[in-house]
């Protein structure tokens, strides 16, 4: 043997050695590649949409709209689809049924075909109807804008939230249903685009890496979230009693550069009645106690909110004047608000959650009765007209996933744009340890950027027990949500610098948290835990922006 072929027979072996230790077992057992000619020759059926009205024909059909599809690589390798405004699914035949979904992957190719900015739905429809009550969605926008083929991979088990994140009666659970199908849905709004698949594969991985936090890497003692963090403040949400109570106002001021108050800028908090002559009567106590707070100690200050539904007034709610009367109550309001604090607080939440969950149609509000759809945009002129310096922003919940949400948030951001009233935007950031994922994050921050405006990650937490089945902290759930808010803080940070502003945690302990509250479950969403202890998920802060 000479010594080439000896180092050949060498590195053959290290190859196999390292694909031993290092591949992830896994069975791809549902695939296409449509080679076999016409739309899915083996284990894929077509469904909906596509069944009834497809044709080979890149002419419009009779309903105005266009359909074509291409089979087997006519145009490319993969199949094509071409159409405006319409579903289209592919669905298994085969059921996924007994497989447990945790570890399934829906992998394809997909090419958005000279049309950049197209986005997809990729959907998992639940029985027993097929359609489309129960279907979740996974909103998907092309990465590469210059529609070069890319693969994409979904964890199946990231969609159980998507189909109504406050409502966990409903969420589906994959494990349960036993029969689960997957279908894309072209989202093309009314331009006729194309989007090509190819490869579609169900993947089944014998274990889910977890990447990017490192546990066994400790960080130096001395790490502090607020020095770390060069580019953007960090912010944490605070409350009149605890900025007095030395043992959290040491760590708020360590820790943190910037502050909002949790709920002491709320109209509840401030708005205390409206006199027979129209008069506000308003109560500063709790909001002076934050401010002369953060000041004392040299802290940013975001004001939040201005106008929230859920901290209207009953006497708001009640009001029996007219609707111009209503108006220049809000006008009056926003304006002896924003003026008291004018210098002193950096940004405004002008208008809280004005979108309804999983539409993108306004939320109901007395807001919306008394003054309109252009109740949001009449809020910004007058918080503006109050100080031309401080910064408005829109902030709303579930933005990064919903995408009908998402689509009204941004119909009104738009516009707010337009009109030169707006300076960023607030995603708060109330997620789950598995959910969403990173892509999905870095697409909808990347709405933000495109816009050139500021992004503030507004209220992070991360639940480790949205569903309620653990009764304890364990070690899996800390190394989980550890790694979520790494990714959080590295797709923050990966914002170019003059559109960053602040990512604000959500409450400093984990018993502190709105959440265990709320939801009923035992939860640990924050980064300290309830004896002010460092957490993973504070280590996995830091290490994202050392990294
Ligand atoms: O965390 C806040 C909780 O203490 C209040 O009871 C609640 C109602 O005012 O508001 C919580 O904060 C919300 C924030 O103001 C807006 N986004 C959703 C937050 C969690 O409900």
């Amino acid at each position: 043997m000479n010594i080439t072929m000896a180092k050949v027979m060498l590195s053959t072996i290290l190859v196999f050695l390292m694909q031993l230790t290092f591949a992830q077992q896994e069975t791809t057992y549902l695939i296409t590649d449509f080679d076999g000619g016409g739309i899915l020759p083996n284990e894929w059926q077509s469904y909906g949409d596509l069944g009834s009205h497809g044709v080979v024909s890149a002419k419009p059909n009779s309903d105005g709209k266009f359909y074509e599809q291409i089979w087997n690589g006519k145009k490319d390798e993969g199949y094509i689809v071409s159409q405006s405004d319409i579903t289209f699914r592919i669905i298994p035949k085969k059921k996924l049924k007994e497989k447990t979904i945790t570890n399934v992957f829906l992998r394809m190719d997909i090419n958005c075909g000279g049309a950049p900015g197209t986005k997809i739905n990729i959907v998992l429809v639940d029985g027993p109807n097929d359609c489309c009550t129960n279907d979740v969605n996974w909103q998907y926008s092309f990465v590469k804008n210059t529609c070069e083929w890319e693969t994409i991979e979904i964890n199946l088990a990231e969609f159980g939230y998507a189909y109504d994140p406050n409502n966990h009666e409903k969420s589906i659970d994959i494990t349960k249903v036993g029969r689960v199908k997957i279908g894309v849905d072209i989202f093309s709004g009314t331009e006729r685009q194309i989007v090509q698949f190819d490869n579609v594969a169900l993947v089944v991985k014998d274990k889910v890496e977890v990447t990017g936090y490192d546990d066994s890497t400790s960080i130096p003692e001395n790490s502090r979230l607020k020095s770390t963090a060069k580019d953007f403040l960090v912010g944490i949400a605070v409350n009149p009693s605890r900025v007095q109570d030395t043992d959290y106002s040491a760590l708020y001021t360590k820790e943190f550069n910037s502050v909002t108050a949790e709920n002491a800028m709320k109209m509840r908090s401030i708005f205390k009645g409206i006199d027979e002559e129209g008069n506000l009567s308003l109560d500063w106590t709790n909001s002076d106690l934050i401010v002369d707070f953060a000041q004392a100690n040299d802290m940013n200050i975001h004001g939040h909110t201005l106008v929230w539904h859920e901290s209207t007034p009953d006497f708001l709610k009640t009001f029996e004047g007219t609707n111009q009367e209503f108006e220049s109550i809000i006008e009056k309001y926003i304006t002896a608000v924003v003026t008291r604090y004018k210098g002193k607080i950096d940004s405004w939440d002008v208008v809280n959650e004005a979108i309804a969950d999983g539409t993108s149609d306004f939320r109901e509000s007395v807001f919306l009765e008394r003054m309109g759809t252009d109740y949001v945009k009449k809020c910004f002129q007058f918080a503006r007209n109050a100080d031309k310096e401080v910064k408005l922003f829109y902030n709303d919940y579930n933005l990064v996933f919903d995408s009908k949400k998402q689509k009204g948030a941004f119909a009104i951001v738009d516009d707010l744009i337009n009109s030169s009233l707006i300076d960023g935007i607030g995603y708060q950031m109330h997620i789950d340890y598995n959910f969403p994922n990173k892509l999905a994050l870095k697409t909808a921050t990347d709405l933000i950027v495109d816009r050139k405006l500021l992004v503030h990650f507004s209220e992070l937490d991360v639940k480790t027990n949205p569903k309620g089945s653990i009764k304890e902290f364990s070690e899996k759930r800390d190394m989980e949500q550890a790694q979520k808010v790494y990714e959080v803080v590295e797709v923050y940070n990966a914002i170019p610098n003059e559109y960053k502003y602040a990512l604000t945690i959500w409450g400093l302990k984990d018993d502190d948290s709105w959440v265990t509250p709320r939801y009923g479950f035992p939860d640990w969403p924050l980064l300290f835990d309830s004896s002010f202890g460092k957490k993973k998920a504070y280590s996995a802060f830091i290490q994202a922006l050392q990294n």
